[in-house]
């Protein structure tokens, strides 16, 4: 957030505010497709020096934009065109309202002077944008643009973060200027939280023989990671992970744990959900007989079907309360010895899968391939049903922002959107997308934007002809299954180098490891197409997503 001080008067159209507004809080890049409605977002773009990246579906902008703010802890911004370019973008605009993501999306609107003659795109996309945003609502006024845009952004930051949506008629793009308010230091920061709810807690928890910390996504927002660990480390505390939350302690570390889900709900006698919701992917915030209590740093994420103690605020500054939390606690070592016990069990059991010579190819022995392929920084990204599901069983994640997921919308297609984004955000990582056949179909024509704008990466394809999380489930219930087949061994690899990629498909396990290795030396965006075996069903009980 660069601008400081007091407000500045911006010359200049409404699109020349807007994107003066935009750079006060350190966005650097827009997501678009173009359409003449937007024309004069790219002007300012252009004269203010803001990188303009363009694909080939609105989606795809809206989930790079996304991914942008996932991966830099600040606003994402998509640009889109009037009508079908804004409603293109919404399935991208509702994940972002799920994950909690401060994605700021501004649109072109057809002109407010002729509105009801029927202008081209003539639609009212906030009442389409209000129930999925913190805020939806159209520039009306030029000399308003600067604070509106300002405003919007502040908004999508401020803890609990969100989704925001300003459309722009043609007609304010006229010749003016506006006042912009400046960037204070305080956005983005959570209340602070209540201390005796935080001591409270510290109580429970010193007072617990099996506790645990599930950390989520917010935490992740909320910078909360060097505070994560020094309270773990001083409570001694085993910590599982999902969404952003994976990466916050390391994977390596000894109070990480990835695989021993099924215990945690049968042993444990505390479970603190911190920053994640109490969602399906976590039962409903029910974890066999343990008491659970939840961290989330906005009154808004109170879960409202279970009733369990909360501390709301900043969930750093909670963290660091419980860490520092004197007094006599029960010693958690045994419990730590029975989990490690159990992960390392795990862990040994999954070496033959990630090892499986079998013949049609396992989709676990791509996982034993790419893991030991990859660095510590590595950014991976998910898209897909089954496939996706084994990434977040066995990628080890170390970093923060190197994990991201779909999250708990579940929408498919979000991974070629997630490319482009990481490989602009993090120039010299690897980038790594997990996408089913399927996923895949949604937006694979979006290697042409990685090509086009220079974005080198690799897309491993887990080919099994089939969208698989439906058809198994539909075979095990009905008997039968009907629209659940794709082609099997379909040549995504050709797609990609007809757009100017690389690529290859692998029938041989023993193919995996080198096929990697080319697409991660290419320099050029690159899909690995893994043909998988059909039968192969991911055993689901084990997920907690
Ligand atoms: C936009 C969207 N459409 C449909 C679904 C329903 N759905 C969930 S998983 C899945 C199958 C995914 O197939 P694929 O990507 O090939 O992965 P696989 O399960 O075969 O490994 C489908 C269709 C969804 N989640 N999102
Ligand atoms: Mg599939």
């Amino acid at each position: 957030m660069s601008q400081t001080g007091g407000p500045v008067t911006v010359e200049g159209h409404a699109g020349e505010q807007a994107v003066a507004a935009l750079q006060g809080f350190g966005v650097d890049v827009m997501f678009t497709l173009n359409g003449g409605h937007v024309w004069p977002l790219y002007e300012a773009a252009r004269h203010r020096d803001m990188r303009v990246v363009d694909t080939r579906h609105e989606q795809s902008a809206a989930f790079a934009a996304e991914a942008y703010a996932k991966l830099t802890r600040t606003a994402g911004v998509a640009v889109l065109t009037a009508g079908p370019g804004i409603t293109n973008g919404v399935s991208a605009v509702t994940s972002a309202w799920f994950n909690g993501s401060p994605l700021v999306v501004l649109g072109g609107r057809a002109p407010q002077g002729r509105w009801g003659s029927g202008s081209l795109q003539e639609l009212d996309h906030v009442p389409i944008l209000r129930s999925v945003t913190k805020s939806a609502g159209t520039v009306t006024d030029p000399a308003t643009a600067a604070r509106v845009v300002h405003e919007a952004v502040a908004t999508a930051v401020a803890p609990h973060r969100g989704p925001v949506f300003v459309d722009f008629p043609l007609d304010v793009f006229g010749p003016s200027a506006g006042e912009l308010p400046a960037v204070d230091a305080s956005f983005g920061r959570a209340a602070e939280p209540d201390t005796d709810a935080v001591a409270q807690l510290a109580t429970r928890l010193a007072a617990a023989e099996r506790p645990a910390f599930i950390v989520g996504s917010d935490a992740y927002w909320g910078r909360a990671e060097e505070a994560l660990r020094a309270a773990v480390e001083a409570l001694r505390v085993p910590v599982f992970a999902n969404g952003l939350g994976r990466g916050l302690l390391s994977a390596d570390h000894e109070l990480a744990f990835l695989r021993t889900r099924g215990l945690l709900k049968q042993r444990a006698d505390l479970v603190v959900v911190i920053g994640t919701p109490l969602d399906f992917r976590l039962g409903f915030g029910r974890f066999g007989s343990a008491a659970v209590a939840h961290v989330v740093d906005a009154e808004s994420q109170r879960a409202s079907q279970i009733d369990v103690p909360s501390v709301v605020g900043d969930i750093a500054t909670t963290l660091t309360g419980l860490g520092r939390h004197g007094g006599a606690r029960v010693d958690h070592d045994a419990w730590i010895v029975e989990l490690r016990d159990a992960e390392e069990r795990a862990r040994a059991d999954e070496e033959p899968l990630l090892a499986a010579t079998a013949d049609p190819i396992k989709p676990s022995r791509i996982y034993g391939e790419l893991r030991r392929r990859l660095e510590r920084d590595a950014v991976v990204i998910c898209d897909g049903g089954d496939f996706a599901s084994y990434a977040g069983k066995f990628v080890e994640v170390h970093e923060p922002g190197c994990w991201l997921d779909t999250g708990p919308y579940g929408c498919l297609g979000n991974g070629m959107g997630y490319l482009i984004a990481a490989r602009v955000a993090r120039p010299s990582a690897q980038v790594v997308a997990l996408l089913g056949d399927g996923a895949a179909g949604f937006s694979l024509m979006d290697a042409d934007s990685l090509v086009r704008h220079g974005l080198p990466c690799v897309m491993v394809v887990g080919n099994n002809g089939m969208w698989g999380l439906e058809k198994h489930p539909m075979q095990a219930i009905y008997g039968w299954d009907v629209a659940c087949d794709l082609q099997a061994g379909c040549r995504y690899d050709e797609v990609v180098r007809a757009l100017g990629g690389g690529g290859e498909t692998v029938t041989d396990p023993d193919e995996i490891g080198p096929a990697l290795d080319r697409a991660f030396a290419a320099g050029v965006p690159y899909v690995v197409n893994v043909v998988t075996d059909p039968s192969d069903v991911y055993p689901r009980s084990s997920n907690l997503g």
